[in-house]
C-alpha cells in the first residue's frame, strides 16, 4: 500500500466514525429561554395645590388626602392607558392662600410636567393660576373654586367640580329672604376673590327683594378682631349678618357678636361650612347657617364608604372637599382612558365630554368647564353639629333660579 492508499483509508475511516455508525451528531445545546422583559409602567405626575400651611391648613390639607386617597386607590388597582401600565404619583404643593404664590406653584407644576393639576382651594388662587396652566395647556380642575370669573376667561383647561357663587350667592339670598325673614342686612366681606364675589352676588339678591343693606364692611382673610366693624354694625340694628369668607374669620367673628350682645343672626358660604368654625365659634355658632356646593356628604352616592375610608387612612374626619379633590383626579384619569392617552394635549378635550358618576355624584361639565346641575346645601348649626336642612340645583344663569331638569350630557366639549 503506497502511502496515498494509506491516507485515503484513514480519511474514510475517520468519515465512518463521525457520521456511517448509526449515531447522530450531539444536538445543540439548547438556548436559555429568555425571560419575558417586565412591561414598562410609566409615571404620571398630578399636581395638588392648596393652602398646607396658615389658617385654611385644615381645608387645604382636606383635599390634599382627597386627592391622596384617588391616586392610591388607581395604583393599588393598576391602570393601563393607551395599553400601558401606568402609575400616578403626587405631587403637593402650599400655595399658602396666595394668589402670588399660587403662580409660582403653578410655574412650578409646568416645570415639573405634571399631566393635571386639582386646585386651587381659593378663588384667588385658581384664577391667577389658570392662565398659566392654559398657557402650558397643562388642565386643572378646581375641587373648590367658586368665584364665576374662574371658568368665564375662556380658558379650555379651566374646570371646576362645585357649583359657582352665581348660584350660591341668590342661594343664600333667597334663605336670608324666604326662611330668615331678614328685612335689614349687614354684609361683611374677606376682600378676597371668593369673600367679595359671594357677598356682592348675596347683597344683590336681597337688594332685589326689598332688603335693607344698613352696612356693606370689608376685612381681610388674615384679620381676627373684628370689633370695630360690629359696633359699627350694632347701631345699624341688622337682622342679619352675612360674611363671604373663610372659618379662620368667621369663628372668631360670631364669638366677638356674641361678646358685644348682637342679636342678629349670621349667615355665610362654603368658606365657614367647617368643624374648624364650630370649634373657633363655640357656643355663639348655635343657630349660624351656611351653603356648601355639593350634596351633604352621607348622602353623596359614595359617600359613606368614602368618608369611612377617608377616616381609617388619615384618622381624621373629612373638613370640607376631599370628596370633590378625589372625584377630580378620577374625572382626569376617565379622560386619560377615553383618550388613550397621558399627554395634556390629548387627553383635555376628552375632559369636556365626561360623564362620569363620581363620589359626590354624576360629573359632567358645560361649555365653560362649570359643573352642570351641581347642587348646593344648605346647612346650620345644631347641637354643636352642622345639620343639613335642604338640598337645591340652582339653574346656572346668572342670578340663580331653581332646579333645572337638564340631564347631564355627555358631548359638552369645551370650545
Ligand atoms: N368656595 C369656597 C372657598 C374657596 C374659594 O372659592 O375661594
Amino acid at each position: 500500500m503506497n502511502r496515498r492508499h494509506i491516507l485515503a483509508t484513514v480519511s474514510t475511516l475517520a468519515f465512518a466514525i463521525l457520521v456511517g455508525c448509526g449515531k447522530e451528531a450531539p444536538p445543540a445545546a439548547p438556548k436559555k429561554a429568555e425571560a419575558p422583559k417586565p412591561q414598562e409602567v410609566a409615571m404620571v405626575r398630578i399636581g395638588s395645590a392648596s393652602p398646607l400651611t396658615g389658617p385654611q391648613a385644615h381645608i387645604g390639607i382636606d383635599i390634599k388626602n382627597g386627592v391622596q386617597l384617588a391616586i392610591d386607590d388607581l395604583n393599588a388597582k393598576g391602570v393601563e392607558i393607551g395599553g400601558r401600565k401606568v402609575r400616578f404619583e403626587l405631587i403637593a404643593e402650599d400655595d399658602e392662600a396666595n394668589p402670588t404664590k399660587a403662580t409660582t406653584v403653578a410655574q412650578k407644576f409646568v416645570d415639573a410636567k405634571v399631566a393635571a393639576v386639582v386646585g386651587h382651594f381659593n378663588s384667588g388662587a385658581s384664577i391667577p393660576a389658570s392662565k398659566v396652566y392654559s398657557d402650558a395647556g397643562i388642565p386643572q380642575i378646581s375641587p373648590s373654586s367658586t368665584n364665576p370669573k374662574y371658568t368665564l376667561q375662556g380658558f379650555k383647561t379651566a374646570f371646576r367640580v362645585v357649583a359657582h357663587d352665581d348660584q350660591q350667592g341668590p342661594t343664600l339670598g333667597k334663605v336670608a329672604v324666604e326662611k330668615l325673614k331678614a328685612r335689614t342686612v349687614a354684609v361683611i366681606d374677606d376682600s378676597t376673590a371668593y369673600g367679595q364675589g359671594l357677598a356682592d352676588a348675596f347683597a344683590a339678591t336681597v337688594k332685589a327683594a326689598g332688603v335693607k343693606i344698613v352696612a356693606r364692611e370689608h376685612t381681610t382673610d388674615k384679620d381676627t378682631d373684628f370689633t370695630s366693624i360690629l359696633t359699627k354694625i350694632k347701631g345699624r340694628r341688622a337682622d342679619l349678618i352675612m360674611f363671604g369668607g373663610i372659618d379662620p374669620q368667621a369663628g372668631p367673628m360670631v364669638k366677638q357678636m356674641a361678646t358685644l350682645g348682637i342679636k342678629a343672626k349670621f349667615i355665610g358660604g362654603d368658606g365657614i361650612q367647617t368643624a374648624n368654625f364650630i370649634k373657633l365659634a363655640g357656643d355663639a355658632a348655635e343657630g349660624v347657617m351656611a351653603s356648601t356646593p355639593g350634596l351633604p356628604k352621607e348622602q353623596m352616592p359614595g359617600g359613606k364608604a368614602f368618608l369611612d375610608r377617608f377616616k381609617a387612612k388619615f384618622n381624621a374626619e373629612v373638613e370640607l372637599y376631599a370628596p370633590m379633590g378625589y372625584d377630580a383626579v378620577m374625572v382626569f384619569v376617565d379622560a386619560m382612558k377615553r383618550a388613550g392617552s397621558t399627554e395634556p394635549a390629548k387627553f383635555l378635550p376628552e375632559i369636556g365630554k365626561t360623564n362620569y358618576r363620581g363620589v359626590i355624584g354624576p360629573i359632567a361639565f358645560d361649555e365653560k368647564g362649570d359643573l352642570r346641575n351641581g347642587p348646593i346645601t344648605i346647612y346650620v348649626v345644631k347641637g354643636s353639629k352642622w345639620e343639613a336642612l335642604e338640598t337645591v340645583t340652582p339653574g346656572a344663569a346668572p342670578g340663580g333660579g331653581e332646579a333645572t331638569a337638564e340631564p347631564a350630557k355627555s358631548d359638552a366639549a369645551k370650545k
